[in-house]
């Protein structure tokens, strides 16, 4: 059999001049607050790695006990034949698993960066020698609109977005993402998976481990901030907190003044009382009531869903 090989597509060409002055724009608010996406430099993504694998963090293995779970019924309402559009693929390694229940015939990987799609979409075509394999480079986070052509017109598109990443959207830019992803997926449908609301004890360790694996991960936003913006945070000034917000629903991620200081960069500086803090992110928790009703508001109707034993989290199928 031919060996294909991976189409790759840099969509994404970041201007550092526009994200700096948003980061600014961030710094200066009140609350202060600072984009989740300055979590994910090569560092903070080794350390995301090592949150999943923490006793206290649920989400991903409870995820994957689903999938092992419930694939073949997932692959039922899915269908074979389909293009495959994944997320946030990353190492491909969710993805990977389905695959050969699935059966598609496009499998197409989005990432921020198509270079860090490169070698695991490699692997993945040694072990899929026939698959059409696209890898997307861009922040898919601002509009999912993939690049024209990438889903053939007779196509019937499928994305598939886990690991509880639309949590990290307020409920309305969930709504509107998921509606952009609708508008793409004529014909086909969205694979999802959501984390449930569930007791504050729960909630709050796993965002606020006992090894701090999380608080690090937090506090290296501000090493990631001053490579990126020019800033000059200590990060020993600054202390990690996470709370569950219940009324909004939410677990908040925050990082505290240690004591009072100032922040400095090219043209401005920020002051911080004690106790002030810079607002890092949120993650939503959704009912399978209140996810369903936000799929519904986005356009998407015959949902379905598959939950843990301990409902802490489901893989909804959404048919678009
Ligand atoms: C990527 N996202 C789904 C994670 C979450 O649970 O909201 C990010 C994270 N933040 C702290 N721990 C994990």
């Amino acid at each position: 059999m031919s060996r294909r090989t991976p189409r790759f597509i840099q969509a994404h060409q970041p201007d550092s001049h526009d994200e700096r002055e948003a980061a600014i724009a961030g710094l200066r608010r009140t609350p202060a607050e600072a984009s989740p996406k300055y979590f994910y430099d090569r560092l903070g993504s080794h350390l995301f790695d090592a949150i999943t694998e923490l006793p206290e963090y649920y989400p991903t293995r409870t995820e994957a006990a689903i999938f092992a779970a419930h694939g073949a019924a997932m692959a039922s309402c899915v269908g074979g034949g389909a293009v495959f559009v994944d997320l946030g693929a990353g190492n491909c390694a969710k993805a990977a698993r389905l695959l050969p229940l699935l059966d598609p015939a496009r499998y197409i990987a989005v990432d921020i960066s198509a270079d860090y799609l490169q070698d695991s979409l490699l692997q993945l075509q040694r072990e899929h020698p026939a698959l059409d394999i696209v890898g997307i480079g861009m922040d898919f986070s601002t509009s999912p609109a993939l690049p024209a052509g990438v889903i053939p017109s007779d196509a019937r598109p499928v994305f598939f977005y886990p690991g509880s990443s639309i949590g990290n959207f307020t409920p309305a830019a969930a709504e509107s993402f998921l509606a952009g992803v609708r508008a793409q997926a004529a014909g086909g449908g969205l694979l999802i998976g959501v984390d449930l609301v569930k007791p504050r004890t729960v909630l709050e360790a796993a965002y606020d481990d006992a090894l701090g694996v999380t608080a690090a991960f937090n506090l290296n936003l501000l090493r990631h901030m001053n490579r990126l913006v020019g800033t000059d945070f200590d990060p020993t000034a600054w202390r990690h907190v996470a709370l569950f917000n219940e009324a909004e629903s939410r677990i908040e991620m925050h990082l505290e003044a240690r004591r009072p200081l100032a922040v400095r960069w090219a043209g401005g500086e920020r002051s911080f009382a004690a106790g002030e803090r810079l607002h890092t992110e949120n993650s939503y928790k959704y009912t399978t009531g209140s996810f369903d009703a936000l799929l519904q508001r986005a356009g998407f109707h015959h949902n379905r869903c598959w939950i843990s034993p301990d409902r802490w989290f489901a893989v909804f199928w959404a048919q678009a």
